[in-house]
């Protein structure tokens, strides 16, 4: 473990080092960020009454609009000439949002990405390939960071240019990659396809780090499969650091969250009340530690529920299950709730069929209309039309029957859905267009 007397502290512990910690962050962000003065002051709450972790639910929440309405620098809470950086969101559906950190938050950012390396069993004897891109995206350099600060080798290759990605693998002992998983299904397609002689098992690539995106089960032992590594989870959000809010350990069983520096509830999504341990709903989170851009309760819209379970790997730090999705990515199709990952699970279960699709959502008069896009392997594709036209009926008989939605199912030639070099663009939802 990289901080062992962190990771490792029991629970009422922790929970005494939150509290003397929110007590400064919420204090800090009320004297120093005038948004949060006046929303505190509306509500009716003063930093003075905070004396326990449940007198934090009588504190608003802040969401990604009251971040746009500060854009750029709104809500920092330092001046800027103690901000050494920022980040911000691509910010395609409004202003974009931007975070900053000091010198002290960058270490914090370092510190939590090394733990999560480290509980991968990554260590300075590795070479860490960093194909997250590079940029205003927290993933490239908040995972070369981490990396640095665990004294590993750190490549900063950024992302796309597979060719180069795999050439370096093999010239560089590459052990480690990190990157979107869907990318990293991409690198293996772009193998089998295009250098059947190289080798994958014969590189010392042994591990990955994929997260920025929800992923299944089944993509990860796809992964798993196709380039002979162990894939692991890492998740993180620029509103709260970035990547290494949480992440899993050897058990691959829920992500462990760093309390120490991240305060995490569950609410209703659609109440706003917190929910006890174990429910499921939306995570909200308050940093404990940041200096530049304090978040207080800032509603991640990410769908998952915590729980303890006394972890094989020895640490006691609260448990997120895998983010399967977030509230707003929810596809409502004619009154039925459906989340993308769920569309991955029930094609991951087909033979036959790549795990590249594209869902397209459209509405035909007051009709919700729901297209899945889905690539098929080389082999099925030159099967007769007979057998395409049983797999097509197969899979739409299973979406009828798991999810309860009646989808049109397109199989597609191999290599026809866009492949991404970042985060993989599932749906297209033209009702949002029109
Ligand atoms: O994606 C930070 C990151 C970079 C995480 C590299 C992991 C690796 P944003 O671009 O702000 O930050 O997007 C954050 O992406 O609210 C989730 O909806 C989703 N997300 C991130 N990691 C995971 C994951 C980065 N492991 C948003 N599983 C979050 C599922 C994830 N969803």
């Amino acid at each position: 473990m990289f901080n062992k007397e962190i990771e490792t502290m029991p629970e009422k512990k922790m929970k005494e080092l939150q509290l003397e910690r929110l007590k400064w962050s919420v204090r800090h962000a009320y004297d120093n960020v005038p948004f949060y003065k006046k929303k505190f002051d509306e509500a009716g709450f003063h930093p003075d009454q905070l004396k326990s972790l449940d007198d934090m639910r009588r504190i608003p929440f802040l969401t990604k609009q009251d971040m746009r309405d500060h854009y750029p620098y709104g809500l920092f809470a330092v001046p800027l000439s103690k901000v050494v950086r920022v980040h911000a969101s691509s910010g395609t559906t409004g202003n974009a949002t931007v975070v900053g950190y000091t010198k002290n938050d960058i270490e914090v950012f370092s510190e939590v990405v090394a733990r999560s390396l480290a509980s991968y069993g990554v260590t300075e004897k590795d070479i860490i390939q960093v194909a997250y891109g590079y940029g205003l995206f927290t993933g490239g350099l908040g995972l070369h960071y981490g990396s640095e600060k665990l004294g590993a080798l750190t490549v900063p290759i950024s992302g796309g240019n597979t060719p180069r990605q795999l050439m370096l693998i093999k010239d560089f002992g590459t052990t480690v990659i990190a990157c979107t998983p869907s990318y990293a299904l991409n690198i293996a397609d772009y193998i089998e396809k295009n250098m059947p002689d190289f080798k994958i098992e014969e590189t010392r690539l042994r591990i990955g780090v994929f997260g920025a995106e929800p992923w299944t089960e089944a993509m990860r032992q796809e992964i798993e499969k196709r380039l002979k590594i162990d894939a692991y989870d890492i998740y993180g959000l620029s509103e709260v650091i970035g990547p290494g809010v949480s992440c899993e350990c050897s058990e691959k069983s829920g992500l462990h969250v760093f309390e120490d520096h991240f305060y995490v509830e569950i609410i209703d999504p659609e109440t706003g009340e917190v929910l006890p341990e174990g429910e499921k709903g939306e995570i909200v989170y308050t940093s404990l530690t940041k200096e530049a851009f304090p978040g207080i309760r800032y509603r991640s819209r990410d769908i998952t529920r915590l729980y303890h379970d006394s972890c094989k790997c020895g640490r006691t730090l609260v448990k997120m299950e895998k983010v399967t999705g977030r509230s707003d990515d929810m596809l409502i199709i004619r009154g039925v709730n459906v989340f993308p990952s769920q569309v991955e699970a029930v094609l991951m279960e087909v033979p036959g069929i790549e795990p590249h699709y594209q869902i397209i959502v459209d509405r035909k008069g007051s009709m919700d209309d729901i297209e899945v896009m889905v690539e098929v392997n080389e082999k099925v594709f030159s099967d007769e039309i007979k057998v395409l036209n049983n797999l097509t009926k197969h899979i739409t008989d299973r979406f009828r029957s798991i999810l309860g939605i009646s989808a049109k199912i397109t199989l597609v030639e191999p290599q026809t859905i866009p492949r991404s070099e970042g985060k993989a663009v599932r749906v297209i939802d033209r009702r949002k267009l029109s």
